[in-house]
């Protein structure tokens, strides 16, 4: 089991008693679950006007990209839990130079990765439907990804009529013919923008639920923290984007409560109560980033506050419960430790559900985000609402 220290890391200064919230939420940021995807294709066949339409506008305009060689940019966006790679300058002429470099500094950019962080966990290769064929480019962009087994999602962009729909019939027939057993069937098409044809007639916006629910299917199964990850970041499917934040956040509260276990079972009679606020200060940092809510600090602070406060009563309640037990001839500091740090348990853990279910009652199922309202006493007393915990 993980030690309260590494869970506070240095957002707490345990001789001085201080929490730095700033650090916390650092820390919770970095922390965060990530998704690696690589967005291949060649120029202006959609790539940036899907990322916007799957994650959010703000996410291009977020992560002024960051070259990391001539053919691949990077944009990591961790407070949203995403890492978007995006291929760079693939034209239709001098293909095989700008494809064989790109074959290098992908191999290069995976070779030098740290950590599984740095490695792509899911691709989406774009096709312009309204292409007069499959260029040879594409197959080889499949290819490069098939080569590191990095699974695939084909997406046509710009299928807005029936000429698009045949070109995509044609073109999954040749995909198939050498990457049928990889891309398994992964194709879906998309018009990621409204497409005017003219005052009377436009092309609604089609494809990107079903773009989200097949690569939801292609993680493979010992990834599911960057399935999580992506799942939480898009921005359409809002019901499942709400499922995995809980999930997330659920996660932060178990491991908040075990660290809290270890703080309680500090033998020194009330010494514990600081670093327990601060891990629930951390943890509830935590179900922020979680939920990808950004509130400022003087907000956060006197929200946090009023938590303490409310439940003031639990904690002193599990001092007394402890002390008296160590005062029992025999019982040692070992039951009045074990108490202590189970007591820890459950108060840390219905403060983090409590603030779950708080978070999700001011989430807008219609953007998908939360709005906090401007006075937190109202947070404060819908929190009071939600918390339950017997002394
Ligand atoms: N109708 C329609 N237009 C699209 C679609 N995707 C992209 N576009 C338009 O195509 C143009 C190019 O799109 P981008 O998203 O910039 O393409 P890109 O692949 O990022 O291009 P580079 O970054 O230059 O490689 C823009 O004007 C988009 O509005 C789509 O699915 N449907
Ligand atoms: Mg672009």
């Amino acid at each position: 089991m993980s030690d309260y220290r590494d869970f506070l890391g240095d957002s707490y200064n345990e001789e001085s008693g201080e929490f730095y919230h700033n650090k916390a939420k650092d820390k919770a940021v970095n922390e965060k679950e990530r998704c690696n995807i690589i967005i291949s294709g060649a120029s202006g066949v959609g790539k940036s006007t899907l990322i916007n339409a799957i994650f959010g506008d703000e996410v291009v305009k977020a992560g002024a990209g960051k070259p990391v060689t001539q053919h691949l940019e990077k944009v990591a966006i961790p407070e949203k839990g995403i890492c978007l790679w995006d291929t760079k300058g693939i034209e239709a002429k001098n293909y095989q130079d700008t494809m064989s470099s790109l074959e290098n500094e992908f191999r290069q950019a995976i070779d030098n990765a740290n950590d599984d962080c740095d490695i792509p966990h899911i691709g989406w290769v774009c096709i312009k439907a309204s292409s007069d064929r499959v260029e040879d480019r594409d197959l080889t962009l499949i290819g490069l990804l098939a080569k590191r087994n990095i699974p695939a999602i084909i997406v046509f962009t710009r299928v807005t009529g029936k000429a698009e729909r045949e070109f995509v019939e044609e073109a999954k027939l040749i995909i198939d013919k050498e990457y049928k057993n990889f891309v398994r069937g992964a194709y879906v098409s998309v018009n990621s923008v409204p497409y005017e044809i003219d005052e009377d007639f436009v092309v609604k916006v089609k494809g990107l639920e079903s773009l989200i629910e097949v690569t939801e299917a292609r993680f493979p199964e010992g990834k599911k923290s960057a399935k999580n990850a992506f799942l939480k970041a898009q921005r359409l499917k809002i019901e499942k984007r709400l499922a995995a934040m809980k999930e997330g956040a659920r996660k932060v509260v178990h491991f908040a409560s075990a660290a809290a276990g270890t703080a309680g079972a500090s033998p020194i009679p009330g010494s514990d109560a600081p670093i327990i606020a601060a891990i629930q200060s951390t943890m509830i940092y935590k179900i922020n980033t979680e939920f990808e809510l950004d509130a400022d600090n003087s907000k956060m602070t006197s929200v946090l506050t009023g938590i303490m406060g409310i439940t003031a009563l639990a904690q002193v309640g599990k001092t007394v419960v402890s002390n008296a037990l160590k005062f029992i001839p025999g019982a040692g500091t070992l039951i009045g430790g074990a108490i202590s740090a189970t007591t820890a348990i459950a108060i840390t853990e219905a403060v983090g559900h409590a603030y779950i279910a708080v978070l999700e009652k001011f989430f807008d199922i219609e953007t998908g985000e939360v709005v906090l309202p401007e006075n937190s006493a109202r947070i404060l007393s819908v929190f009071k609402d939600v918390f339950s915990y017997k002394v």
